[in-house]
């Protein structure tokens, strides 16, 4: 976390909860949304083992009968560094296009990516955190860019396996969760080097993304009508540079929140994300299923090794996501986690 930046990030939904793990996958569910985390260790053979690490995430949606993912957050220590001679995130891209293949078949895998974001870390670990339904989403595309999915291959052998935004089904509310967001346009990055030009066509492309999702007018707010952004950078000495034009831009009311982290092209600077603070899946309730996603740069085996009571933990270098089933557990739990100093 970088400045003085507010972390958290709350997810409330109606209970009664249940907590469960198997494998390497844990998570919380209310039977009508699932959020869980899932962490595997790296050993040198990126693509198999994020082949692996998909099936056990698409085993599990499966499983608990949820198979409709809504958001997919991903976390890849070295993301741009070589591995044998190929960047890490197109080993990834491959490991997790032929996750969804093995399940889905090449023709079913399309209809079931939903919004993600990937970015750097460090560690050993592999983690991704995923919101996932009873009912289909609907899965949007943004008009100023091609699909990840018909990427050519020049970004790797398989293109990445996500869509821009993703929109809750209606018995879920209608949450729009936006997937990571760069100076992408087509296909191509735009503005190599030029920090506050990529700023620009970044924000550019979530407003014409906002502007072009469907449902009835005034569901998708413009952007100074966010609660939160999140900006992933790559230098944290951008921080200065990024801070002011993003906020004249955006107007006054937005709390901002900053991560460094790579991007997954090593030409991109920064990255936005739109977390949803207080978001609420499903009716009612302030019960909570599956909650608190905390960014910053964790010390992931010591948080792992914390005894939290109700709350479960994972993190990576790159942040830390509590499934509690209450609230006043989450803020206890993040107690602890200030107080030993973790983030
Ligand atoms: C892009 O648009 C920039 O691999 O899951 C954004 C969101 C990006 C998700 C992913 C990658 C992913 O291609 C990077």
């Amino acid at each position: 976390v970088l400045g003085h930046s507010s972390p958290a990030e709350t997810w409330f939904a109606e209970g009664p909860v249940r907590r469960a793990s198997h494998g390497p996958v844990a998570w919380a569910e209310n039977g009508a949304v699932l959020f869980a985390s899932l962490a595997s260790r790296l050993q040198g053979n990126l693509a198999e083992e994020t082949a692996r690490h998909f099936e056990a995430l698409l085993a599990t949606v499966e499983e608990q009968g949820f198979p409709h993912l809504l958001r997919v957050w991903n976390f890849l220590p070295g993301i741009n560094e070589l591995e044998n001679g190929t960047e890490r995130y197109r080993l990834f891209n491959a490991g997790r296009a032929a996750a969804f293949d093995a399940r889905y078949g090449v023709a079913g895998a399309e209809a079931r990516f939903s919004a993600s974001s990937a970015v750097g870390s460090s560690g050993a670990h592999l983690v991704t955190w995923f919101a996932a339904a009873k009912s289909p989403g609907l899965h949007l595309g943004n008009p100023r860019q091609v699909h990840a999915f018909r990427y050519p291959t020049d970004y790797g052998p398989r293109p990445p396996s996500f869509t821009r935004a993703t929109l809750a089904p209606p018995e879920l509310g209608q949450v729009l969760f936006l997937s990571g967001t760069a100076s992408i346009s087509g296909h191509e990055t735009r503005h190599v080097g030029k920090l506050l030009l990529q700023l620009e066509e970044t924000l550019h492309n979530i407003e014409t993304l906002l502007a072009a999702a469907p449902g009835e007018a005034a569901k998708f707010p413009d952007l100074p009508a966010f609660d939160l952004f999140r900006v992933y950078l790559r230098e944290s000495a951008d921080l200065e540079l990024v801070c002011e034009p993003l906020r004249r831009r955006i107007g006054p009311g937005l709390a901002l929140h900053f991560v460094e982290a790579d991007i997954c092209r090593a030409e991109l600077a920064l990255e936005l994300d739109r977390p949803q603070p207080g978001a609420v899946l499903g009716v009612g309730g302030d019960d909570l299923v599956a909650h608190g996603v905390h960014v910053g740069r964790a010390q992931a085996q010591d948080a792992r090794a914390l005894e939290l009571g109700a709350v479960a933990l994972d993190a990576a270098d790159a942040g830390l996501v509590l499934l509690a089933e209450q609230l006043d557990h989450v803020a206890a739990a993040l107690d602890r986690v200030r107080e030993e100093g973790l983030f």
